[in-house]
């Protein structure tokens, strides 16, 4: 146990490092200590035949910058050293990157085995696949090993899992599903969203690839629309010259230099979301209007042993229930005062949505009902305030 404390101790003082350092060298750019925007569309060849070599990859340069730009690279490079991946790729969004890499890694006929729920649009894009290119899915808890290797069909070409799960904070044994997944030579995709690498890093549990939507933990500030990929160079490189160049979901580059400021800052704000998330957990379980509580670092959370072993940290999202109806729950939130009524997570602020009419209103009711999204769950984005004022405003609220 000492020596687990110990090693995460370690690691994390490495990533506080890497964070801030990961990506530039400001010697390289005039001394200067802020990364410079390389805000331009295209790159000027010193000659024709240089030109010629640079598109038949014989000569290292910039062509254009929805192929390559030196800011956004600099982003790439620092997602890869956090995500211990051999490369990193940026892209406009969060779904940029997700259909990026699914869209680069199976092909009609093939089968995507995914974890018992997803974001809401990564549902979308999943069932358009299926209807549009004859790529099949299915949904499977994932608690244990039997019904894991049970799910896998001849067909099956990836894994794709999120952990913790949008929004009902199901974990997956990443360690576990990417052990058998090898067995079978099947690629394990993690979306990494809720965690950030700050408390979970797939690629060392043995997955394949992570995903981010930068837009949240990363950006930390709620300025920023983008998306994240890691993995090995050769996958990524076959992404970056397929899916991310021809379809072109790319980031620019202000908003790579916005991530790469917002990111220095990921240990210190994800610290904070955890403990403000953790003492709110603790008075959301003893509020009598409260009759759910779904938070990772809450010992009488059902997977808590697992979110001990594989996340440094609880994370800053807790979905809970409210007793009574979906318009008890809707009343709840218009009486918040603080806290904000809107979608996507990770910002300074505390934001609450309804899942079921919100980030998952796409999502047919009875596979919202199947993943466990009832219409009285609420996520709340526990934000950087006083945790004592957060609770404040829920507790006014509860009681009007
Ligand atoms: C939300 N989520 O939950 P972009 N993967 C996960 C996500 O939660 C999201 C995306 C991908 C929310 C947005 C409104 C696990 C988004 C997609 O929004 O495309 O950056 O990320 O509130």
């Amino acid at each position: 146990m000492m020596e687990e404390i110990q090693s995460k101790q370690e690691r994390s003082r490495k990533f506080e490092t890497e964070v801030i350092h990961s990506g530039y060298d400001a010697l390289k750019h005039f001394g200067s200590l802020a990364p410079p925007i390389f805000q331009t569309s295209t790159f000027v060849f010193p000659d024709a035949q240089s030109g010629e070599r640079r598109f038949a990859g014989e000569e290292e340069g910039y062509i254009y910058s929805r192929l390559q730009n030196p800011t956004v690279e600099m982003l790439e490079q620092r997602i890869a050293a956090l995500e211990k991946a051999e490369k990193g790729l940026a892209f406009g969004s969060g779904m940029a990157a997700v259909s990026a890499v699914l869209m680069g890694m199976v092909k009609t006929g093939d089968h995507i085995l995914c974890s018992e729920g997803v974001y809401g649009c990564t549902f979308g894009l999943l069932h358009f696949m299926q209807e549009r290119f004859g790529v099949s899915h299915s949904f499977q808890s994932m608690d244990g090993e039997e019904q894991i290797r049970a799910a896998i069909r001849p067909e099956t070409a990836l894994i794709y899992v999120e952990s913790p799960i949008n929004p009902t904070m199901k974990l997956v044994d990443l360690k576990l599903v990417a052990e058998i997944a090898k067995e079978f030579g099947i690629p394990v995709v993690v979306d990494n969203t809720f965690s950030s690498p700050y408390l979970q890093r797939p690629l060392e549990l043995g997955c394949d690839v992570v995903i981010h939507s930068a837009t949240k933990y990363l950006c930390g500030h709620g300025d920023v629309i983008g998306g994240l990929a890691a993995g090995s160079k050769e996958l990524m490189s076959h992404l970056s010259m397929t899916t991310q160049k021809d379809i072109g979901g790319v980031m620019s580059p202000f908003d790579a230099w916005l991530l790469l400021r917002g990111m220095k800052t990921l240990p210190v704000r994800m610290d904070r979301h955890c403990s403000n998330a953790a003492e709110l957990a603790k008075q959301l379980r003893k509020h009598p209007r409260i009759s759910k509580v779904l938070f990772p670092g809450d010992p009488e959370f059902a997977q808590y042993t697992l979110a001990s072993r594989q996340m440094d940290g609880p994370g800053g999202l807790i979905s809970f229930e409210i007793c009574g109806t979906k318009e008890d729950a809707q009343r709840f939130m218009n009486a918040l005062e603080l806290i904000k009524i809107a979608v996507s997570l990770g910002d300074a602020e505390t934001l609450i949505q309804h899942p079921a009419t919100m980030t998952h209103a796409v999502v047919p009711p009875e596979d919202r009902a199947a993943m466990g999204i009832s219409e009285t769950l609420l996520r709340l984005s526990v934000g950087l305030e006083a945790w004592q004022d957060i609770w404040a405003d829920i507790e006014q609220a509860l009681n009007t």
